[in-house]
Protein backbone atom coordinates (compact mmCIF):
# COMPACT_ATOMS: atom_id res chain seq x y z
CA UNK A 1 0.00 0.00 0.00
CA UNK A 2 1.46 3.84 -0.61
CA UNK A 3 1.63 5.86 2.16
CA UNK A 4 -0.72 8.23 0.44
CA UNK A 5 -3.49 6.17 0.61
CA UNK A 6 -3.72 6.96 4.04
CA UNK A 7 -3.72 10.54 3.53
CA UNK A 8 -6.88 12.33 3.56
CA UNK A 9 -8.06 13.62 0.29
CA UNK A 10 -8.54 17.75 1.02
CA UNK A 11 -11.30 18.95 -1.23
CA UNK A 12 -13.13 15.60 -2.54
CA UNK A 13 -16.67 15.87 -0.55
CA UNK A 14 -16.60 19.24 -1.47
CA UNK A 15 -16.14 18.33 -5.37
CA UNK A 16 -18.65 15.84 -4.87
CA UNK A 17 -21.83 18.66 -3.53
CA UNK A 18 -20.77 20.69 -6.22
CA UNK A 19 -21.55 18.48 -9.17
CA UNK A 20 -25.19 18.18 -7.69
CA UNK A 21 -25.86 21.67 -8.99
CA UNK A 22 -29.68 22.28 -9.75
CA UNK A 23 -30.39 22.60 -13.15
CA UNK A 24 -31.90 25.95 -14.46
CA UNK A 25 -35.60 27.07 -14.14
CA UNK A 26 -37.64 28.60 -16.68
CA UNK A 27 -41.38 30.58 -15.92
CA UNK A 28 -43.79 29.52 -18.83
CA UNK A 29 -46.05 32.55 -19.37
CA UNK A 30 -49.79 32.91 -21.28
CA UNK A 31 -49.99 35.81 -23.51
CA UNK A 32 -53.40 37.51 -23.90
CA UNK A 33 -55.35 37.77 -27.36
CA UNK A 34 -58.52 39.02 -28.10
CA UNK A 35 -59.50 35.76 -29.80
CA UNK A 36 -58.62 32.63 -27.46
CA UNK A 37 -62.08 31.61 -25.82
CA UNK A 38 -61.92 31.89 -22.53
CA UNK A 39 -62.67 27.93 -21.98
CA UNK A 40 -60.01 26.90 -24.34
CA UNK A 41 -57.82 29.12 -22.23
CA UNK A 42 -59.04 27.61 -18.99
CA UNK A 43 -58.94 23.84 -20.83
CA UNK A 44 -55.30 23.96 -21.49
CA UNK A 45 -54.20 25.32 -18.25
CA UNK A 46 -55.70 22.39 -17.10
CA UNK A 47 -54.78 20.06 -19.59
CA UNK A 48 -51.32 21.20 -20.47
CA UNK A 49 -50.27 22.55 -16.81
CA UNK A 50 -52.00 19.90 -14.45
CA UNK A 51 -53.98 22.99 -12.94
CA UNK A 52 -57.68 22.24 -11.07
CA UNK A 53 -60.29 23.99 -13.12
CA UNK A 54 -60.28 26.67 -9.60
CA UNK A 55 -56.24 27.80 -10.57
CA UNK A 56 -57.02 27.70 -14.14
CA UNK A 57 -59.63 29.88 -14.15
CA UNK A 58 -58.04 32.33 -11.85
CA UNK A 59 -54.76 32.20 -14.29
CA UNK A 60 -56.57 32.91 -16.93
CA UNK A 61 -58.52 36.00 -15.70
CA UNK A 62 -55.47 37.33 -14.40
CA UNK A 63 -53.60 36.47 -18.23
CA UNK A 64 -57.05 38.36 -19.63
CA UNK A 65 -56.57 41.51 -17.64
CA UNK A 66 -52.95 41.90 -16.88
CA UNK A 67 -51.67 40.79 -20.53
CA UNK A 68 -49.85 37.92 -19.22
CA UNK A 69 -49.40 34.96 -16.37
CA UNK A 70 -47.54 32.34 -14.88
CA UNK A 71 -48.37 29.02 -16.34
CA UNK A 72 -45.76 27.21 -14.45
CA UNK A 73 -41.94 26.92 -13.87
CA UNK A 74 -40.40 24.01 -15.37
CA UNK A 75 -36.72 22.93 -16.48
CA UNK A 76 -35.75 24.09 -20.05
CA UNK A 77 -36.73 20.88 -21.96
CA UNK A 78 -40.18 20.64 -20.02
CA UNK A 79 -40.71 24.49 -20.64
CA UNK A 80 -40.05 23.81 -24.46
CA UNK A 81 -42.45 21.21 -24.33
CA UNK A 82 -45.13 22.42 -22.67
CA UNK A 83 -45.34 25.61 -25.13
CA UNK A 84 -44.91 23.72 -28.29
CA UNK A 85 -47.82 21.56 -26.77
CA UNK A 86 -49.42 24.83 -26.23
CA UNK A 87 -48.98 26.27 -29.81
CA UNK A 88 -49.74 22.87 -31.10
CA UNK A 89 -53.26 22.71 -29.84
CA UNK A 90 -53.62 26.20 -30.02
CA UNK A 91 -53.11 25.56 -33.97
CA UNK A 92 -55.20 22.56 -34.03
CA UNK A 93 -58.57 24.32 -32.74
CA UNK A 94 -58.32 27.70 -34.83
CA UNK A 95 -56.62 30.07 -31.88
CA UNK A 96 -53.87 32.45 -31.96
CA UNK A 97 -52.81 31.54 -28.65
CA UNK A 98 -49.14 31.97 -27.50
CA UNK A 99 -46.82 31.23 -23.99
CA UNK A 100 -43.40 32.36 -23.87
CA UNK A 101 -40.41 31.92 -21.57
CA UNK A 102 -38.22 33.31 -19.16
CA UNK A 103 -35.35 32.51 -16.96
CA UNK A 104 -36.00 32.66 -13.29
N1 LIG B 1 -58.90 37.69 -23.89
C1 LIG B 1 -59.58 36.45 -24.28
C2 LIG B 1 -61.07 36.71 -24.47
O1 LIG B 1 -61.57 37.73 -24.02
C3 LIG B 1 -59.36 35.34 -23.23
C4 LIG B 1 -57.93 34.96 -23.06
C5 LIG B 1 -57.41 34.79 -21.79
C6 LIG B 1 -57.14 34.70 -24.18
C7 LIG B 1 -56.09 34.38 -21.60
C8 LIG B 1 -55.80 34.31 -24.01
O2 LIG B 1 -53.99 33.73 -22.54
C9 LIG B 1 -55.28 34.14 -22.71
N2 LIG B 1 -61.75 35.77 -25.10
Amino acid sequence: MAQSDNIPQRGVLEKTRQKTAKPSMYKVFLLNDDYTTMEFVVEVLEGVFGHSKVQATGIMLHVHRNGKGLAGVFTREIAETKIAQVHATARENGFPLKCDMEKE
